[in-house]
């Protein structure tokens, strides 16, 4: 389903969109209910030649009722979304074959750093990208975001993911795509001027391209 988020492409997007759906209906059929109601009532008891305005006493049944529904149903939805949530955010959830990046991200551009063919991150053959990451399909990898200045926010709509960048905290954030193709990283925090032309691009590659593009960049960088 596609209804006003774009496709999913990570394995995040079934349990975000399944919440994100379930709160729009539950949200949506109490918007039309109080509206109707509204309308109805305005409509029903409107000033009429004649008629006097009562003192109505109030209703301690109807109190009830319209407390415990929704706070019932927010405790549910709390639950639901509290799952998902440590699955994505929790503080031991980055799963341990993901593959590592730094991201120094400042006003306004990304940097993705890669390892290089060692495989480990911080040793002289790592590089450097600006506004590209690439990285393969179905396999986790994990940022680890450092903004450089002021807030941003690591944004990709296709993969259902968020995660701020903030200015002396180290910030790690996973996902694991699971389509092949380009995708937008959008800064989500209105960071300064440029804020609007903080673009990116995620390129997902099945595992022998990204090899294969991973060795290329390798050898380039090496003849630089
Ligand atoms: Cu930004």
């Amino acid at each position: 389903m596609s209804w006003i988020l774009p496709p999913g492409a990570s394995t995040f997007a079934g349990d975000i969109d399944f919440l994100y759906y379930v709160i729009l209906v539950i949200t949506g059929i109490a918007f039309v209910v109080v509206e109707v109601g509204l309308l109805v009532f305005a409509i029903k008891y409107r000033a009429r030649p004649g008629r006097k305005a009562q003192y109505i006493q109030g209703s301690i049944k109807a109190e009830i009722i319209w407390t415990a529904v929704p706070a019932v149903t927010l405790v549910i939805i709390g639950l639901m979304s509290g799952g998902v949530w440590n699955h994505i955010k929790g503080r031991n959830s980055i799963p341990p074959n993901a593959i590592p990046y730094e991201v120094h991200v400042k006003q306004f551009e990304w940097n993705f750093t890669y390892r290089g063919p060692d495989g480990q991150l911080g040793t002289a053959d790592d590089f450097t990208l600006r506004n590209q990451l690439h990285i393969p399909v179905n396999r986790p990898v994990e940022l680890q975001l450092i903004a450089e200045d002021v807030i941003h926010s690591f944004f990709v709509p296709a993969f259902r993911v968020k995660q701020d960048a903030v200015p002396g905290m180290d910030i790690n954030v996973w996902f694991e795509a699971t389509e092949v193709g380009e995708y937008e990283i959008a800064c989500a925090e209105l960071c300064g001027l440029g804020h609007y032309r903080m673009r990116a691009r995620v390129i997902v590659h099945s595992a022998e391209d990204y090899q294969q593009w991973l060795s290329d960049r390798s050898a380039a960088a090496d003849e630089e």
